[in-house]
């Protein structure tokens, strides 16, 4: 089963927080439009790419930071296999602290 997340849609809005089940596979549209780039890292889970900018990509290496280039869309992919509450956010402390950072509950 694929669950879409979807983060981040506008600027400087606090990201929104999700619950997922553990054992479900979800997908995960990553995308910032703005002029910066942003290392997005995920705690507790890895994850691939499958597609950047709607672009389907060779098979991944496995995860836990990706960077985001300015106005890039990037599909991710994971297993929500580590029950509890996880962090999501963006490395770059001003970007975090001004809203790019969410927890993914996996239960
Ligand atoms: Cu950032």
């Amino acid at each position: 089963m694929l669950k879409d997340l979807y983060q981040f849609r506008s600027r400087g809005t606090v990201g929104k927080n999700y619950t997922g089940k553990k054992g479900v596979t979800y997908k995960w549209l990553v995308k910032k439009k703005n002029i910066w780039e942003h290392p997005m890292h995920l705690h507790g889970h890895h994850f691939r790419l499958f597609s950047r900018n709607s672009r389907p990509l060779d098979p991944q290496p496995w995860l836990d930071t990706l960077l985001l280039a300015p106005d890039e869309v990037v599909k991710v992919m994971f297993v929500a296999d580590n029950p509890s509450d996880w962090l999501y956010y963006c490395y770059i402390l001003e970007h975090h602290s001004a809203g790019m950072g969410a927890i993914i509950r996996v239960v």
